[in-house]
């Protein structure tokens, strides 16, 4: 682990609302990784944008009357506030349609060019009369040539999710004429150069997932397609050549350079050099599986290509996909939960303690389950967690007058105890360092367990000897509790450490607190109410129900 990090997560499409297929694989797991390093010490930076650029986004701002610019200024900032809502918490959020962005693409893009990696060649374009415009992606629609599904974009077939090679009958999805066949120039990117360096890259890093190094190795064995980075269209990062007037960079050629431009610009404005702090930092790039192919050949053939004067990725935390209620999420059919809607519902907390919890560092699906949801809110958050803490706050309050008494002498189950508060700050800490956040989420679980049994085995209400000691230890759990579920549970983690009676932030503390007994004999503890309110299974038919047509 270096002394600095900067976490990015996938960039959003400025294109609709967030739900919670995005929280849950990337931004949820990058939040939580950001708060753990942060409170190891770590100088990290958690950097995003939205993704403003790309043929479906221009589409849609014609579509409802405004310009592309318009258009993305509004999701860029109704995305910003729902992840602030959920408790993700960027140290900058900004966009890839930034004069900064649109500037460092174009460095990027003459550099590669000088070094021989891109060249020009003639394609025949799809073209609207009518419009008069080239017709790149999904202003094409016709009928898929493999299942035979109508009014299917020609760059992807949302019924069988193969890409067309060519579409059958197409139409400008415009005005529904049928196009002609143009020539034009485009640009293209030698990917293919990349072979041996990406190869070895992958076989270097240890810290890339093996399964997904795997088959991105096999990738490269069956060989690789230079890319075509242009579109003939109006909204993108003009290509700087004077003989490519017109022309666009395709959005995947300028998306993931906003997460150094964004970095860069960020640490300026903090007064650090943004090379320098990018190079000698942890990267992290946290992405879900649908995206391997641009983040890990890609992304680095294209940092390779400039003789990676910004290093490249030392980690790009893979995630599968959720569904929803065993079914794949689809926001045309309204099978989705939009994360704003969902935060209506229940405090964000509930939302990260369970996304967490079923989300494992690997390419698995995962499915949110409304009853699932139900029952391990309220029986593990609130019946674990919430009943622990308010138990050993509420006896101390109660029976010392909320002050911490000296502790006696220490039985086996107290020594115990002690040395669970004592290791859990490293045995939680080596789960996090290696991604593994739902088994760390899990040991915390454990350990409240623990002190649950402990409580209820020491009978601290009986008032006999030892109770002073089981008081002390247990109000000492409470408050490691509070700093280990930081990172996933913000929220509630201030609320025990104000409860406790300190004042200040919860986050003000170092990881190593956790084992530290900070809460000391004489300490006065604040005011104690419970943590959580339980999830009512009425309800959550009636949210069930909102959902589209099974
Ligand atoms: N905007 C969203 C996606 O495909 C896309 C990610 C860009 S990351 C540089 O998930
Ligand atoms: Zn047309």
């Amino acid at each position: 682990m270096r002394s600095k990090a900067i976490i990015t997560s996938a960039l959003p499409y400025a294109n609709g609302e967030i739900h919670l297929g995005h929280i849950a694989s990337t931004y949820l797991p990058a939040d939580v990784t950001t708060r753990f390093l942060k409170l190891k010490g770590v100088e990290a930076y958690y950097i995003c944008a939205s993704d403003d650029f790309g043929t479906p986004i221009l589409l849609q701002s014609e579509k409802e009357g405004k310009t592309p610019s318009e258009y993305v200024t509004h999701w860029n900032k109704r995305d910003y506030d729902d992840f602030t809502a959920a408790g993700i918490d960027f140290d900058f959020f900004y966009k890839t349609s930034s004069s900064e962005n649109i500037q460092f693409v174009q460095d990027v893009f003459k550099k590669l060019d000088a070094a021989g990696h891109i060249y020009q060649k003639e394609i025949i374009q799809f073209y609207c009369n009518n419009d008069k415009k080239f017709l790149p992606d999904r202003y094409v629609k016709g009928i898929c040539p493999y299942c035979k599904a109508a009014d299917q974009y020609s760059d992807l077939c949302e019924s069988c999710g193969r890409v067309p090679e060519e579409i059958f009958d197409p139409r400008c999805s415009i005005c529904g004429v049928t196009p002609t066949k143009e020539k034009t120039t485009h640009y293209f990117f030698k990917l293919k150069n990349f072979a041996d360096s990406l190869s070895k890259w992958l076989d270097e890093n240890e810290n890339l997932q093996k399964d997904v190094k795997k088959y991105v190795q096999n990738w490269i064995k069956t060989g690789l397609i230079d890319w075509d980075i242009t579109r003939d269209i109006v909204w993108g990062v003009p290509i700087p050549l004077d003989a490519a007037k017109g022309k666009v960079f395709y959005g995947w050629f300028d998306n993931h350079l906003a997460y150094i431009s964004t970095a860069i610009k960020f640490l300026k404005d903090k007064g650090i050099d943004g090379k320098e702090f990018w190079n000698s930092a942890d990267i992290y790039h946290f992405i879900g599986k649908d995206i391997v192919y641009h983040h890990y050949l890609f992304l680095p053939a294209m940092r390779l290509g400039i003789n990676s004067e910004y290093k490249l990725p030392d980690y790009i935390p893979t995630r599968g996909h959720l569904t929803l209620q065993g079914k794949k999420i689809s926001k045309s059919r309204n099978w989705y939960i939009g994360l704003k809607q969902f935060l209506e519902y229940y405090p964000a907390d509930y939302l990260r303690y369970y996304l967490v919890a079923i989300n494992p560092y690997s390419q698995d699906d995962l499915n949110f389950d409304w009853n699932e949801f139900t029952n391990r809110i309220n029986s593990e958050l609130i019946g674990n967690v919430g009943n622990f803490v308010n138990r050993a706050l509420g006896f101390t309050k109660k029976a010392f007058d909320g002050i911490i008494p000296e502790t006696e002498t220490y039985d086996d189950k107290d020594t115990e105890a002690e040395n669970r508060i004592k290791n859990l700050s490293t045995e939680i800490g080596a789960l996090m360092e290696q991604n593994h956040l739902d088994r760390a989420l899990k040991k915390i679980m454990e350990f409240s367990s623990f002190f649950n049994q402990y409580f209820q085995h020491k009978e601290p209400w009986k008032k006999g000897p030892g109770t002073a000691t089981c008081v002390f230890l247990s109000v000492n759990a409470a408050c490691s509790m509070a700093i280990a579920i930081f990172p996933f549970l913000p929220e509630s983690s201030q609320k025990i450490w104000t409860q406790l009676g300190f004042a200040g932030k919860v986050n003000e503390n170092k990881w190593d607190f956790i084992s530290n007994f900070l809460v000391k004999p004489g300490h006065l503890l604040g005011e104690i109410s419970p943590l959580f309110v339980k999830v009512e299974e009425e309800e959550i038919e009636k949210y069930k129900k909102q959902l589209g047509p099974e």
